[in-house]
């Protein structure tokens, strides 16, 4: 049997608004709610962002806290923190919600331009998420916009920045980092199993790369994140209706091509949580 497909879904992000999605989750229940339908669609990871009371990113403890609470009380899923934030986040406020010590968080692997903003990882930052993530036992999914980001994921291997075990996301097609063809994919995965073979990982596709990277993720053995902090259409001029509306597609396109959708405790045992 193939290996079960996980599906991580990203339900809130950090630079979408009520304006520009309306369906976007923001208040704690919204986003509680959010993440019960992805999981009941498919998803096992819930890639984690939350907003304050005015619907702005914050890393704040205390709403973490709340929403996980809220999560947890409605559906059993891998929690995955965000530690990028924002662009512009402090270091220190991205790493504060892992005291709360989730299953996962995210470790981005370098510098980059956003758009028209800087993504700011410096070595420094990443040494000092990839301590904090290890200090509260969180298993760090490094996020790899840019292929030289795989070759400092090489090199802190061999320095020992980064914790043994590891998942691996190659977040494609940001505007200022690489491009998410086909191609793009490829030649990620044949470096990343040079720089580590059998290791996991999982692609996510911005905007119109979404649906085609995971189809390609999912013949490939990878896995997958989709959701509206990645991608609000569900096609060309069509607004997705829900994180859970992509969440579906993929899980049913994956079971037509022989691919189980992994359960929330598959997901736990194949990467080794
Ligand atoms: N919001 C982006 C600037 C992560 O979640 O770890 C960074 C981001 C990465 O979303
Ligand atoms: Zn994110």
């Amino acid at each position: 049997m193939a290996t079960p497909l996980i599906i991580s879904a990203p339900i809130v992000g950090a630079e979408h608004t009520k304006e520009t999605y309306p369906q976007l989750p923001v208040t704690p229940d919204e986003i509680a709610q959010a993440a019960e339908e992805a999981v009941k669609a498919g998803a096992s990871i819930i890639h984690l962002h939350v907003r304050d009371e005015e619907g702005k990113p914050t890393q704040r403890v205390d709403v973490f806290e709340e929403v996980t609470k809220k999560i947890k009380e409605r559906c059993d899923c891998i929690l995955q923190y965000s530690t990028g934030g924002a662009v512009g986040t402090p270091v220190e406020e991205r790493v504060a919600p892992l005291s709360l010590k989730p299953e996962m968080g995210t470790l981005s692997m370098g510098t980059m331009n956003f758009g028209s903003d800087v993504f700011e990882n410096t070595e420094e930052t990443i040494i000092r998420i990839s301590e904090n993530l290890q200090k509260y036992r969180a298993m760090a999914e490094l996020e790899i916009f840019d292929y030289g980001m795989l070759e400092t994921v090489a090199r802190f291997m061999k320095k020992g920045y980064l914790p043994e075990h590891f998942h691996v996301d190659f977040v494609l097609g940001v505007p200022g980092g690489m491009m998410g063809t086909a191609y793009d994919l490829e030649i990620l995965v044949k470096r990343l199993h040079q720089i580590k073979p059998a290791q996991t990982w999982a692609v996510a596709g911005i905007g119109r790369f979404q649906l085609p990277l995971a189809v390609q993720a999912i013949a490939q053995g990878g896995h997958v994140r989709v959701g509206v902090e990645d991608n609000i259409y569900y096609r060309k001029g069509e607004l997705a209706t829900s994180n859970a509306q992509l969440v579906d597609r993929i899980a049913n396109i994956s079971r037509k091509m022989d691919r189980p959708v992994a359960s929330v405790q598959k997901a736990r045992e194949l990467l080794k949580l």
